[in-house]
This record gives C-alpha cells, structure tokens and sequence, in this order.
C-alpha cells in the first residue's frame, strides 16, 4: 500500500523468493536506535497485573471476516456501539457488528476515488462526539488524484450514509505523483485531528517536501475542526480552526496547519488512547523502515522534524550524502532494513481488556513480509521482539471501541490480534 504496484508486484515476487531462501536463516530485526522510551504507565499496568516481558509473549491471529475488495483500515466509531468499519481503498466502508457485515456499504464514495497506485479511500476518523453529533472525517484522493479531507455529518447509527450534499470538504492537497498519498486521520489526546500526508510521492523525495515548509507534503498536519473556524481575512473560507501552538500558527514561516515535518509516507499513526504518546510508522524510501515517537508526558510537542529526506531512519539519505546536522532532528525509536520487511505499518498499543498480557505493548508490522513485531517500555528500556510471521499483507492495525486490536490483511481479510 506504500509503493507502485509496480513495485509491490516485484516485491511479491521477491518476497516469496526471500522467504523461501531466508526460512532457514535469521533475518536482521529491528533494532532500537534511541534512549527515547516510552512513559510507563503504572496506572494501566498496575489494571492489567503484572505485564509479561516480550519473551513470554506469544501471538495469533484469528480471522473475524473476509471478502472485502482491497481494505486498508479497521476502526470502531468510539461511540460503544460495538461496530467495526472496514475501509476498503475502492471507496467504499462496511459496517461488522458481531462479526456480521452489513449487506450494503455504510459509506460508498467509489465514484468519487481514483484507485490507480496508491490512491483510493484511505482513512477515516470518526470526531470524538460522534455518539452525540454524528460527524467524521475521511481522506481520499479524487479522480485528478488530489487529495481531499471532507467531512460528514450523518445520524450516529445509521446503516447507510447517503453523502451527496453531506460532504464538507475541507482541505484540498495536489499531489505530484501518485504514490506516498499518506491517508491516516486520528484524532489526539488534544482533541485535534492529526492528518498524514506522504511526501508526495515518486522516489527520494525530489522536491524536498519532508523539510520545506512551503508544502502540506511530507508532514502531520493538526487542525481542530470540531471548534469553530479560524477568523481571518486570509482565510474567510476555513472550515476549522488553527490551533494556537502549531509551530506555523501565524502562517509566515510555513502553513499553518504544519504540526510535524520530516516524514515521507507516515501511513500509519496512533496514539496511545491510555498515555497519549503518539507513535509513527514511516515507510521508507529502499533500504530502512521506522518506527517513530513522541511522547505525550508534559504534552505532544509540536514542530518535531522526523528527518527525512536529509535521513532514512537514522541513515543519511541519499545513502552517499554527508550526515546532516541532527540535533534539530528526531530519530526513529527502532528501525529495521529490509532483510526484514519492504514497508512499515505502524499499529498500537494494546489497552483492551481481553488479553491482559498483551497490555502496554506497541505492536506493528510490515505490508511486504508480514512479520509482526512488539515493543514495549521495560523498566525504562524499549524491549522490541518479533511476536510473528502472519503470512498476510499486514496493510493496517486497527482498535475497537474497547481497544480490541485488529489486523487488516490487504488480500481481503481481517483478524483479531490475540495471546496465543
Ligand atoms: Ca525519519
């Protein structure tokens, strides 16, 4: 979901080559390149009993339901119904409810998505009031494969939401090429929406967008939608508001809805619903995945440059480039190269009540290998471990009203991520 289909084809046929002549030997794992771990959470471990360390942990997935064309995402609307939507990149959201799909899309916007490469329907989020004011949020790419971020407001428990005339768009971004589209919505600890988007795409970022800030591209971008608008004469037409502290507020050093620079296709991102800390996977360009962190202990900081195209995770990039000057970049927390994977799919951190062992741990995953990995704050130190080879295109994580986790296989199915 990160690269051409072009590629991905030949990665597939790759990866079944690799996996057939690594089987007997040990691929590199991720490593952690960074003292920068995450808060300890004594409340939510204290909750759970005694968390088990990383060597004692053993995984599964077990599969919830099939069939779905091309899903990329998994998510509950956050308003206890219970219900689980499945974002398939075509343009169309299911509805599961006690494993049970809903007979029609709730969502169907296929008309208005192009598909080609990496485009489609890539993310949703649903507003934390969606129980009470029915809105959420989507991201797309439209039929010039732009990307768009719309809104909608609907009844919260209806079946099917008929969206001509109910779409609001929000934010319109040209994309250049059609790759590195990023896509991920989620909504912070802040109440803010954080929106990712890719660098804009081909390879080696050649405009330089992870570091302008002249450009949506290559950021996570943070607005407040759910409060009304920012009033001012440059822009009358805002349908959100501008956080005081984003690190461009007044608009004169970059935009203004610029919350983090330095990403290439951050696909996926989460917080951690218990602490807060944020947590990035960052595709990388050919030689090293990441995953990144900022942690929410004394609030997220804002204006955090993830480095790239000046690094590939820690590496300076171009490969043959000289280091840059990192003090003002933040590093990945782990990374690995690809002897282990093609394609980082950041998850989460389990806070569901179900697999007490589980809790606390970050888990994620690689589309191209489908190995799953966990990480998990011991005693002040990143353990990091991988947990499992799913043998799926491991495209997405997803949670749960109750913070269930979930993974989506890209293939067409979807499991639940338990204690074996
Ligand atoms: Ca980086």
């Amino acid at each position: 979901m990160h690269r051409t289909n072009v590629s991905r084809k030949i990665f597939l046929v790759l990866a079944i080559t690799i996996g057939i002549v690594i089987s007997g030997c040990t691929a590199r794992d991720p490593v952690i390149v960074d003292q920068v771990a995450p808060s300890t959470d004594s409340e939510a471990t204290a909750n759970a009993g005694s968390p088990a360390r990383l060597a004692d942990i053993q995984i599964e997935l077990q599969k919830v339901a099939e069939g779905f064309d091309q899903p990329l995402y998994v998510t509950g609307a956050g308003d206890g119904s219970g219900r689980l939507f499945i974002v398939e990149k075509t343009g169309r959201i299911w509805i599961l409810r006690d494993g049970e799909r809903s007979s029609e899309p709730w969502l169907d916007i296929s008309d208005l998505v192009s598909t080609e490469s990496e485009r489609g329907l890539l993310g949703i989020a649903f507003a934390p009031e969606y129980g009470q004011n029915g809105t959420f949020y989507i991201n797309y790419t439209d039929s010039s494969g732009t990307t768009q971020l719309a809104r909608l407001r609907t009844t919260p428990t209806v079946n099917r939401v008929v969206k001509d005339g109910l779409m609001e768009p929000l934010l319109s971004i040209e994309q250049p090429y059609s790759n590195h589209n990023g896509g991920m919505l989620a909504f912070g600890p802040d109440g803010y929406l954080y929106v990712g988007t890719g660098d804009g795409g081909s390879g080696g970022d050649p405009h330089g967008n992870g570091q302008r800030t002249d450009t949506l591209l290559g950021k996570l971008l943070r607005i407040d939608p759910e409060s009304e608008p920012t009033s001012s004469p440059d822009k009358a037409d805002s349908r959100y508001r501008i956080p005081d502290d984003n690190p461009f507020a007044q608009g004169t050093a970059g935009y203004p809805e610029i919350w983090a620079t330095g990403l290439r296709n951050p696909w996926r991102f989460s917080f951690d619903r218990t602490t807060g800390d944020l947590w990035i996977g960052d595709v990388g360009q050919n030689t090293w995945e990441e995953i990144d962190f900022a942690s929410a202990q004394g609030g997220l900081e804002p204006g955090l440059n993830f480095g790239w195209s000046e690094l590939e995770a820690t590496h300076p990039y171009p490969p043959d480039a000289d280091p840059p000057n990192t003090r003002s970049l933040t590093a990945p927390v782990i990374e690995y190269d690809h002897s282990a994977g093609s394609s980082v799919t950041g998850g989460y951190v389990y806070r569901g009540s179900q697999q007490p062992e589980l809790s606390g741990i970050y888990f994620y995953g690689d589309f191209g290998s489908g190995r799953i990995w966990g990480a998990h704050n011991e005693e002040g130190t990143l353990e990091n471990r991988e947990l499992l080879q799913s043998g799926v295109q491991v495209v997405s994580f997803g949670e749960d009203d109750e913070g269930e986790l979930y993974v989506v296989d890209f293939n067409g199915a979807l499991y639940r991520l338990v204690a074996k």
